[in-house]
């Protein structure tokens, strides 16, 4: 899984540090040995609304990544295509039709119910939120006892290698538990995957645990800013 690969240019990622899906695409990149040019944006600025990075990508988010000028975003999409290009086999994104559509399905469920529902929470508090409302939080467990589901039978979401859709999950999960924290007795299954993710990807504990601290500490430091104003 650990190859080093060896090109004359760098793929450029437009990133924000402290961005889950940044840091989906920054793990598989170091997973497959793909160096990358890090381009970090400054978004509380406002920078990504701007040109040049707005004509880049007009719907001016991160990750987008820039491959000799082809241009893509979208953390998920941004991971099937390095995986599928830089990979030196298919264990991370099998081409088996099967298994490439349950990662698919696993990938899509990150993309549209997990990521979305820590962005509503996340959102709330940028707002002007003083507490995150149950029904923002009772969400998140939802999602959580389908993944559990997901988990019931397989070491890994999808069977039994790691895949991309494990990072993208895993990665989304850490800030999750700022909102909705896992408990051993609901979610057994979903503690054990992502220690075995842990251990499976040696660093992506010192690439992910800092940084969601980061994230919970400034989230929650808005939030006290946001309960002492009347
Ligand atoms: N589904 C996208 C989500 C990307 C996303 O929402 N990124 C945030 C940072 S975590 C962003 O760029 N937000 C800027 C904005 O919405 O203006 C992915 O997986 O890449």
């Amino acid at each position: 899984m650990f190859t080093v690969t060896r090109m004359s240019y760098k793929l450029v990622l437009y990133s924000l540090d402290i961005s889950p899906p940044v840091r989906a695409v920054k793990v598989l990149a170091r997973l497959i040995g793909l160096e990358l040019e890090i381009r970090d944006l400054d978004m509380f600025g406002g920078e990504h609304l701007k040109e040049p990075f707005s004509k880049i990508n007009p719907e001016r988010i991160v990750p987008t990544l820039d491959d000799k000028g082809f241009i893509v975003w979208d953390s998920h999409a941004i991971c099937m295509y390095l995986a599928d290009k830089y990979a030196k086999d298919d264990k991370l994104y099998p081409k088996d039709l099967q298994l490439r559509a349950r990662c698919n399905q696993r990938l899509f469920f990150d993309a549209a119910s997990l990521f979305v529902r820590l962005r509503d929470c996340s959102l709330h508090i940028y707002q002007g939120g003083k507490e995150i409302p149950q029904d923002k939080i009772d969400p998140i467990y939802a999602a959580f006892d389908i993944l559990e589901a997901f988990l019931s039978s397989d070491p890994f979401l999808v069977g039994q290698n790691l895949t991309i859709a494990d990072i993208s999950v895993a990665v989304t999960i850490l800030p999750l538990e700022i909102y909705a924290p896992l408990k051993a007795d609901k979610h057994p299954k979903i503690l054990a995957w992502l220690n075995r993710v842990r251990q499976t990807i040696p660093f992506f504990d010192e690439m992910n645990v800092s940084l969601t601290k980061e994230y919970r500490d400034m989230l929650m430091g808005i939030l006290e800013k946001n309960k002492q104003i009347a």
